[in-house]
């Protein structure tokens, strides 16, 4: 029997449900997850080995147009491909018949997941899929992951996001994929509240701290707010990108990727990540730091640094 490949990313609930699906649904898959900046090497990668495959599936991300290109031209590599993404900055790709980018449907916007499980629920007969706790999940990270929420969920649907944190993201597969198996209803358990809870003070303080060290400046005429931060860069953007005088928010993580936000109807923070080689959502985006970042902050600092390999 051959097997299923998913490449999704590690950013957050919406890369990590889409590995739980695939795992309900298939007996054998292979999974790979990437940042923003390494998916055209993992699919090219993926692509060596693509007769092992019965299909290939790229989930709440998208390759590059060259690439969508190449898979065009071969038959075969086509039929396999399936591309499932939500951000508006793509949409230009579903020229491509493999590729599917949905912004929204019916006035409800998507996500990654929520457009795999569309496809899987119609594809395969797997009575878990339509279990009432998995699809008030899907719901759930639905929300937090486009913003979209409705008012007695809104809550939840952080609190859900914030599980992703606390359980670090392998046990957060795990647990939920767990629970699908195992539970009807969704509910948090009395020790995921506390956690939340603790985790939720946790935030506030570094996000009062982060908010100290904004550094203001102009980029191609936006009036951007910029800090360093490694967790938490959605509730920081926002927070940012709504308290202080800015168009963007911009914040660094210096080991992974730039993310920007934005809250003025008027700003298109995509332009901003497009030109430095991202893209996203108007709203939300991102765009990949310089492969030799760290070494030139460190000859900036120790300006005697020789570097010997590893
Ligand atoms: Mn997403």
């Amino acid at each position: 029997m051959k097997k299923n490949c998913l490449i999704t990313h590690v950013a957050d609930p919406d890369g990590a449900f889409p590995i739980i699906l695939a795992k309900l649904v298939f007996e054998s898959i292979d999974v790979f997850s990437c940042e923003i900046g390494e998916v055209n090497g993992i699919v090219e990668n993926v692509l060596k080995n693509y007769k092992d495959y019965d299909a290939i599936y790229i989930v709440d991300l998208n390759i590059s147009e060259d690439l969508a290109k190449v898979i065009d031209n071969s038959d075969e590599i086509r039929d396999k491909m399936k591309v499932f993404d939500h951000h508006q900055s793509n949409l230009y790709l579903n020229k491509y018949s493999f590729i599917q980018v949905v912004d929204s449907f019916n006035g409800k916007r998507e996500c990654g997941t929520t457009l795999f499980w569309k496809y899987l629920n119609s594809t395969y007969e797997q009575p878990l899929l339509n279990k009432k706790c998995l699809k008030m999940m899907l719901e759930l990270v639905r929300q937090s992951d486009t913003f979209d929420f409705s008012e007695d969920l809104k809550d939840d649907a952080f609190k859900f996001g914030r599980l992703y944190s606390i359980y670090g993201r392998d046990k957060y597969i795990e647990r939920f994929y767990n629970y699908v198996l195992e539970n009807e209803d969704f509910e948090f358990s009395e020790l995921e509240k506390v956690l939340i809870e603790l985790e939720e003070n946790k935030i506030k303080k570094y996000i009062e701290e982060k908010m100290e060290h904004v550094l203001f400046a102009k980029i191609l005429n936006y009036k951007v707010g910029i800090v360093f931060a490694e967790l938490h860069r959605s509730i920081l953007g926002n927070e940012m990108a709504n308290k202080l005088d800015i168009d963007i928010a911009i914040i660094i993580n210096v080991d992974r990727s730039v993310s920007y936000r934005a809250s003025k109807k008027e700003i298109d923070a995509s332009i901003l990540a497009s030109f430095y080689n991202g893209g996203g959502h108007k709203h939300a985006c991102g765009s990949p730091v310089p492969s030799d970042l760290q070494e030139k902050i460190c000859t900036y600092i120790f300006n005697n640094i020789e570097w010997i390999g590893k």
